[in-house]
């Protein structure tokens, strides 16, 4: 029998280096989520496990693995996919841990932040030892964060942020958020760097979740919040900052879809061949072969497009319009692939004994979180025909 992945051979377009860490990375998961991932999703991630899973993530080498320099690792952009894929294997909510600590929080200090915002925060972050969150959405405004309402104004040398964020990936659990807010005197937006414990800062957890339940969720509420002068990112005043910094994220998501949806794909194939009906395997059955033919043809092909996007990231070539493209159709796939290999299970497949729901309803926010499917849509719409359909 040949395994999902395996179907084109498509093994030797890694080089040794990124089998090792992918490999290390699903060994991880093995030992350190898959025990626990059921009673993570049906309790809800504990701040605790949110640290500890932070410390062992850093121990591996996994935060902001793709960033040079202050403690991290300087990994290509393919391994810092294939990780998101094992890890998102595991569950949605651990890959969203990392890639919003690499990805969203330490990038934006990493790429914009001065040497000494560099200095305070990448070492700790890098290790696990410090949790970043990244506030972009508000309650109103998330796929058009022009309109974003909260404020930042300057009083003598310090800086005074007023606003709501909404949706914010450990938010609660986070030692620094990465704060956008437009600017009062010249309506730019800026990044503002919000350590937890300031005065007029809180960030409330958001209960009732049906998905991503292994990942901790929070509103940022601002009131007042008084920042010295050096709280800014200095290298950038505009939407690009935040938006550079989802192309990271979301890159990181073109793979790591493809792990949910390889663990459902193979929990359906285990799982029809053990399963007798009408006396004899399901597996046996046409339809439920061209199910999982198609699934794993679909799995394929959007393996092969991450790895093509990722080859192109190294190169320095991949455009946002391109991640665009990766992000819709492995997101959408993954989330057809969970839903399809559900109906294999039957009503086992609505259980935690099983991962496949838990992947379907994290996959429901993958499709919504760093750009929904529509945005994205739109972002190719507007490269194949010049036209903005967003203003
Ligand atoms: P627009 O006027 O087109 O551009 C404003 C400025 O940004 C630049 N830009 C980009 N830069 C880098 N990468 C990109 N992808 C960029 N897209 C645009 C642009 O050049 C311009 O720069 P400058 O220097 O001239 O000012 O922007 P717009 O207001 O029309 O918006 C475009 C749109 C709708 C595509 C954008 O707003 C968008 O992507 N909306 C979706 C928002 C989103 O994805 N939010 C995600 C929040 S974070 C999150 O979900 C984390 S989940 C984490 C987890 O748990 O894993
Ligand atoms: P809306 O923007 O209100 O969209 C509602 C619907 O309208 C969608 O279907 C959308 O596609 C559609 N739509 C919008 N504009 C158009 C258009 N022009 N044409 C056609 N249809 C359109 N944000 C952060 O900043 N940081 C985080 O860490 C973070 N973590 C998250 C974690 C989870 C679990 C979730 C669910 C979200 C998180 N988000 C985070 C927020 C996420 O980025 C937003 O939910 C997302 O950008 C969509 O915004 P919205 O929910 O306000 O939907």
């Amino acid at each position: 029998m040949t395994s999902p992945l395996e179907l084109l051979t498509v093994e030797h377009l890694l080089s040794e280096e990124e089998r090792d860490l992918r490999d290390a990375v699903a060994h991880f998961v093995d030992d350190r989520v898959r025990p626990s991932i059921a009673d993570w999703y049906e309790d809800g991630l504990s701040e605790n496990a949110v640290r500890e899973l932070a410390l062992e993530a850093g121990k591996l080498g996994l935060l902001g693995m793709h960033l040079t320099g202050y403690g991290c690792a300087g990994t290509n952009a393919v391994s810092y996919g294939l990780a998101c894929m094992e890890l998102e294997a595991g569950d949605s909510g651990v890959r969203s841990l990392v890639s919003v600590q690499g990805s969203l929080a330490m990038f934006a200090i990493w790429k914009f932040g001065s040497e000494e915002q560099k200095q305070r925060w990448l070492p700790g972050m890098a290790a696990g030892e410090l949790i970043g969150c990244f506030g972009l959405t508000e309650p109103d405004f998330g796929s058009n964060p022009a309109g974003m309402r909260t404020r930042a104004r300057r009083d003598g040398d310090d800086w005074v942020l007023d606003g709501t964020k909404m949706w914010i990936t450990n938010g609660a659990v986070g030692d620094v958020a990465v704060v956008w807010a437009r600017c009062v005197d010249d309506g730019t937006v800026r990044g503002f760097l919000v350590p937890a414990g300031t005065p007029g800062f809180s960030a409330p957890k958001i209960g009732k979740k049906l998905s991503l339940r292994a990942s901790v969720t929070s509103e940022l509420v601002l009131e007042g919040v008084r920042l010295p002068a050096d709280a800014v990112l200095p290298e950038v005043s505009s939407l690009r900052g935040p938006l550079s910094c989802l192309n990271e994220a979301r890159f990181g998501i073109v793979f790591g879809a493809l792990g949910a949806a390889r663990d459902c794909l193979a929990t359906a194939i285990s799982y029809a061949q053990t399963r007798d009906v009408f006396d004899r395997p399901l597996a046996s059955f046409q339809l439920t072969q061209a199910k999982l033919a198609d699934m794993a043809l679909e799995l394929q092909k959007g393996y092969l497009l991450a790895l093509h996007l990722g080859r192109l990231k190294d190169a320095g070539e991949l455009r946002p319009e391109q991640v665009s493209l990766g992000k819709l159709n492995n997101v959408r796939e993954a989330l057809a692939i969970a839903r399809e290999c559900r109906t294999i299970l039957g009503a086992n497949g609505i259980t935690l004994e099983y991962p496949v729901l838990r992947h379907a309803n994290n996959l429901e926010s993958v499709l919504t979180y760093e750009g929904t499917s529509e945005v994205h849509q739109l972002v190719i719409g507007q490269a194949l025909t010049g036209q903005n359909a967003f203003n």
